[in-house]
């Protein structure tokens, strides 16, 4: 039982900047649920609930996180409070919710004063998603188990690839032999 709880207990944090980019941050926990990771979700806001966005990165470390994803549109400056809070590694989501398409919140997440780093991902959900992957990397260093589901997925992917590659040959050679 007490192992069973030690597995539920989250170890990604992942933290969004409103409830509005709850469709975008979805793919960083659907790459946890399939990597068996266990994470918890919230909302908090670099301007409008600085206490809880302290309170949030401080406390991480005390309940068990080792990773946070921050995800933000707009003047993202979420992901670089958090990190200014805590010395966990924080992964920035850059979230298209902007009339800018996300470039601004790239910019405010990925530009970091020097000492207080961001890992920061690419523009909407494949950053999310990505997002996600990245946080298993991080414990994976540590966790075989996360390390094994990482390298089957690699090796899913690359066979989905290999397939796409064979499908995507043929219709062109049928495509040719028509046009002879
Ligand atoms: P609303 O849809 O709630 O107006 O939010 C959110 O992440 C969202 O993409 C619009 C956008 O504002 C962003 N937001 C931030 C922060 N807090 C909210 N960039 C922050 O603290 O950085």
């Amino acid at each position: 039982m007490a192992s069973r709880a030690k597995r539920l207990k989250p170890k990604v944090g992942i933290v969004m900047g409103s409830a509005s980019d709850a469709p975008v941050m979805e793919e960083a926990a659907a790459a946890l649920r399939e990597l068996g990771v266990p994470y918890e979700v919230t909302v908090a806001s670099a301007h409008r609930s600085p206490d809880r966005v302290r309170e949030y990165a401080s406390s991480a470390v005390r309940r068990g996180i080792a990773v946070l994803i921050a995800g933000a549109g707009g003047a993202a400056h979420l992901a670089g409070a958090l990190a200014s809070h805590t010395v966990l590694p924080v992964i920035g989501v850059p979230v298209d919710s902007s009339p800018l398409q996300g470039l601004d919140a790239l910019l405010s997440t990925a530009q970091m004063p020097r000492e207080v780093p961001v890992a920061t991902m690419a523009i909407g959900k494949a950053g999310a998603r990505n997002a996600g992957i990245l946080a298993a990397q991080i414990l994976g260093v540590s966790d075989v188990e996360i390390r094994e589901k990482l390298l089957a997925r690699r090796q899913k992917i690359a066979s989905e690839t290999a397939q796409q590659a064979r499908q995507v040959a043929s219709a062109h050679s049928r495509q040719r032999g028509a046009d002879r």
